[in-house]
């Protein structure tokens, strides 16, 4: 079979730091491939990814291209480093494409979502969705001012979908993105700013969501917000009970409790949608397990089981 082609200029991305969410990288590639993408996923991985010599051929047998990326991390402030995922910011220096899209190996692509690499987005923006806010398993390190009422999605149009528009009397969370899902054009100078920001901003050191946190101080009032429907947080499906439509959504991404973590899960709204992913997992593993490549048996059971869960 000859090897599908693709538009070379535009690409999905997803970074890998380890191999834990391996088992989520293959399911994303699966999903982008199975909705008709004619672009390609490409993971990023960092220089321990890239010494894992077995780690490196599962990729290749999965026939998705690396892309290594250099340690990213903000200067040391009082003589401490806020460890995070910052290499995020790397496609920002990657200017040999003319746009990238992130996305997190813990999403899911339910519909073909190619109009994100061609819909409109003004010079020197980002395209993202809202951050929920509504905080509702009430976790003590969230901010203070993350409840319902401040969130954004309580002011999206219910019925269409519609994102609220930023105003300039907006709650402070209306200028709040979820980084698991950002349209960008690469751009050596937003690259320098994003970093130059990343080593300065006095706020660096206690962001908690890191490259997300930087991303909404940075492009403030330069950021485009995508319906909720680009980027379905999974407790969105019980807290916008009235916004969420399984139907709309193009993708669904599973933060905090992965999917793989168990096969067995909730039956209640939020718990009951990783049946989804171990749909789409179900058909990766038939493909890997049943292949004619004994390099690929091997490499799944080398690989991917022992981050999968098996019960
Ligand atoms: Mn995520």
């Amino acid at each position: 079979m000859a090897a599908p082609q693709y538009d070379p200029s535009k690409i999905w991305s997803t970074l890998l730091t380890n191999r834990g969410y391996f088992g989520g990288a293959l399911v994303l590639n699966h999903t982008l491939r199975k909705t008709g993408s004619k672009y390609q996923l490409k993971i990023m991985v960092t220089r321990d990814v890239e010494a894992d010599t077995e780690f490196m051929e599962a990729f290749a047998a999965a026939g998705i291209p690396t892309i290594v990326v250099d340690k990213i991390e903000p200067a040391p402030r009082d003589g401490k480093v806020n460890k995070g995922t910052w290499e995020k910011l790397a496609p920002w220096g990657m200017t040999e494409y003319e746009r990238i899209v992130l996305l997190d190996s813990d999403q899911i692509i339910r519909q073909n979502i190619d109009d994100m690499m061609t819909m409109d987005l003004p010079d020197g923006y980002v395209a993202a969705s809202h951050a929920c806010t509504c905080n509702p398993k009430k976790l003590a390190h969230y901010p203070k001012d993350w409840v319902p009422e401040n969130c954004a999605f309580s002011a999206a149009n219910q019925a269409t979908g519609e994102p609220a528009a930023i105003t300039e009397d907006c709650p402070r969370n209306h200028h709040l993105l979820n980084s698991g899902t950002v349209i960008l054009r690469p751009s050596k100078k937003e690259y320098d700013e994003l970093i130059h920001a990343m080593n300065t901003h006095p706020d660096v050191p206690n962001m908690i969501f890191f490259d997300q946190d930087l991303l909404a101080i940075v492009y403030r009032g330069k950021w485009k917000p995508l319906p909720y429907t680009y980027n379905a947080l999974k407790p969105m499906r019980s807290c916008h009970a009235g916004l969420w439509k399984d139907d709309d959504v193009k993708i669904l991404h599973y933060i905090l409790a992965k999917p793989w973590k168990s096969r067995t899960y909730g039956d209640d709204l939020i718990e009951s949608t990783h049946r989804l992913w171990w749909d789409e997992y179900a058909e990766v593993e038939r493909e890997w397990t049943t292949s004619e490549e004994e390099n690929k048996r091997r490499l799944w059971k080398s690989v991917v089981v022992p981050v999968v869960a098996q019960e």
